[in-house]
């Protein structure tokens, strides 16, 4: 099976087209560039935040329709608590109104939500938002759409190796049984496999405390367009360009 990408400029080359198999499993994404989008036209940051959700239900119905397996959002957190209050507040009402115009609609793409991080820091009206939206798509079997939330991955290392530190002490761990596969279990992303993509919109080529341990043997894709920039038709390019790649996982 092949897709053909009619956006492609240099059409109909076999190796410009997105093929069905070889998709990543699971693509993670740092979303960058939304300030700086309104700024470029003039307008407030918030516009860009609004477009940049915009932005996200378009690639979750991408990643839905490539037959991608679990989607990753990320937007470094600690950042944010350092802006105006204006719009650290805005930016806490939006995952509410995300859910509430898109539910239905990921309902029936049978997405699963997730989330990743500590999500008890948020305000309240937005972690209900949260929670209902994890519980009411539990039982989806498509894509699993998961959500970095005040997620950072050097505290989530500390926070898996005081786990099994306790563990060990309280001697319901033997050490040598401790391997890779037991130091996954004790992540966040317990739940699913390690990312076979990164992309990263904005320009920035850095991966800003974001799943150091689950990133070492990823394919990383960089791009200039900012996140409110990036369409369907990039994501595409994304995939095509990990098509194209050879993994060698460690190997030679
Ligand atoms: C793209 C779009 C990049 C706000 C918008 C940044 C809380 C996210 C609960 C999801 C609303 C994505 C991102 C920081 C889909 C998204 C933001 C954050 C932005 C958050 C969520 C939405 C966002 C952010 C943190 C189940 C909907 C604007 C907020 C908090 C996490 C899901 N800027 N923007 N600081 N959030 O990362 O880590 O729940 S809706």
């Amino acid at each position: 099976m092949s897709i053909k990408i009619p956006f492609l400029s240099k059409q109909p080359k076999e190796t410009d087209s997105l093929s069905g198999e070889n998709v990543p499993n699971h693509v993670a994404i740092i979303m960058d560039g939304n300030g700086r989008w309104a700024q470029k036209r003039g307008l407030p940051r918030f516009a860009g935040h609004k477009e940049g959700v915009s932005t996200v239900n378009k690639i979750v119905k991408a990643a839905v329709k490539s037959n991608v397996k679990v989607l990753t959002l990320y937007t470094f957190s600690t950042e944010n608590w350092k802006r105006p209050k204006q719009e650290v507040e805005y930016i806490l009402k939006l995952p509410k109104e995300f859910l509430h115009v898109y539910l239905p609609s990921l309902m029936e793409n049978n997405v699963r939500i997730q989330t990743i991080g500590d999500f008890q820091a948020l305000p309240s009206h937005t972690q209900e938002a949260v929670s209902y939206a994890i519980e009411k798509t539990k039982n989806n079997d498509g894509l699993i759409l998961n959500f970095a939330i005040n997620y950072g991955s050097r505290h989530e290392i500390l926070k898996a190796v005081k786990q099994i530190a306790t563990e060990l002490k309280e001697e319901r761990m033997d050490i040598d049984s401790l391997d890779e596969e037991i130091f996954s279990k004790h992540l966040y992303t317990n739940s699913v496999s390690d990312p076979d993509l990164l992309i990263r919109t904005g320009g920035e080529c850095r991966l800003s405390n974001f799943m150091l341990w689950q990133l070492a043997y990823t394919e990383f894709w960089f791009t200039e367009k900012l996140w409110p920039e990036f369409t369907e038709e990039t994501f595409y390019e994304a995939l095509l360009a990990y098509q194209q790649r050879k993994r060698r996982y460690g190997g030679i």
